[in-house]
C-alpha cells in the first residue's frame, strides 16, 4: 500500500482537494490514517450486507473510490445479485477495474458494474442496500435531499442506507473537543502539522459536516422506518436506515 506523502511538502498554493490519480494511488493508506474507525466500519457493512442483501436485487456503492465496501459484500451477496460500484473520478473508477480484474480469478461473487458518473445523476432501482460511506459529504448541501430521497424510492420495503460521514456538533465545546480529538488521531497515525494543515485547507469548501441530528432528521423526513446511528468515534459517524 502506497503512503500518503501528497501534503507533507510546503506548498505556495493548496488547491481544492481533487479526486485525481496522485490520491487514487494512496487512497487506502490516506483514508485508514484519517478516519478513525474506518476498518470497523467497513467491517460491519459486510455484516449488514449478510442480513440486507436479497437475491436478484441491487445493491449501490455510491462514491465506491477503489470498492472497498463493494469488495466486503460482494463476498456475502448472492450470486444473482448486482452491485453497482459508482464513482465521478477516473482515476478511482481506473483502479477499482484493475482490482476486479485480478479478483475474478480468484473464485465466484456476484457481478459488479462499474459506473463512471455523478451519484445525483443515475438511475437507480430494485435496491436491497445503499452504501453512502463517507461520500454524502461531498455531495453540495442543497443536493442531498434529492438524492436520499432518490435513494428512498429505489429501496425495496425492508432495504437499507448506510450513511457513513465526518460529522459537526452544534454544541462549541462539544466541536472543538471532539476535533481535537481527531487531529491526535492523525498526528498518531503519522501525520505531520504541516500535512493536517494543508489538507485541511484543501477540502475547506468541499467536504461539508452535517450533525448526526440533521442526518438523522432528512432520513426520517423521507420516510424510512427506523433510522439508527450506530457508530461514532470523535467527529465521525455512521447511520443506518430501513424503509
Ligand atoms: C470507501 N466509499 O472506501 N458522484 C460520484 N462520486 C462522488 C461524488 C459524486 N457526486 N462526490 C464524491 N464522490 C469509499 C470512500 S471517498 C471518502 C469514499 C473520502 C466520490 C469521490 O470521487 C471519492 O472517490 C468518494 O466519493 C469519497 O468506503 O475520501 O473521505
Amino acid at each position: 500500500m502506497s503512503r500518503d506523502n501528497l501534503f507533507s511538502l510546503p506548498r505556495d498554493r493548496v488547491g481544492q482537494f481533487k479526486f485525481d490519480d496522485d490520491v487514487a494511488r494512496v487512497f487506502p493508506d490516506m483514508i485508514s490514517r484519517s478516519v478513525p474507525g474506518y476498518a470497523s466500519i467497513l467491517s460491519v457493512i459486510e455484516q449488514l450486507s449478510q442480513r440486507f442483501v436479497r437475491a436478484d436485487t441491487n445493491v449501490y456503492d455510491l462514491g465506491c473510490s477503489l470498492g472497498a465496501g463493494t469488495l466486503l459484500i460482494r463476498q456475502q451477496a448472492p450470486p444473482s445479485a448486482i452491485i453497482h460500484a459508482v464513482d465521478n473520478s477516473k482515476a478511482m473508477i481506473d483502479r477499482l477495474r484493475e482490482i476486479l480484474d485480478k479478483q475474478s480469478s480468484a473464485g465466484p461473487g456476484c457481478c459488479v458494474q462499474l459506473h463512471l458518473d455523478d451519484i445525483c445523476e443515475i438511475p437507480m432501482s430494485n435496491a436491497s442496500m445503499i452504501v453512502l460511506n463517507f461520500t454524502l459529504q461531498f455531495v453540495a448541501a442543497d443536493k442531498r435531499d434529492a438524492l436520499l430521497t432518490k435513494c428512498f424510492n429505489a429501496l425495496n420495503p425492508g432495504g437499507c442506507i448506510v450513511i457513513s460521514e465526518k460529522v459537526c456538533f452544534d454544541d462549541a465545546s462539544q466541536q472543538d473537543l471532539l476535533t481535537q480529538l481527531h487531529l491526535d488521531f492523525k498526528r498518531a497515525c503519522g501525520y505531520s502539522e504541516l500535512e493536517i494543515a494543508q489538507k485541511r485547507t484543501s477540502l475547506e469548501n468541499t467536504l461539508i459536516p452535517e450533525s448526526i441530528g440533521t442526518h438523522c432528521d432528512r432520513l426520517t423526513n423521507i420516510g424510512f422506518n427506523t433510522v439508527a446511528p450506530w457508530f461514532q468515534c470523535f467527529n465521525f459517524a455512521s447511520i443506518l436506515a430501513v424503509k
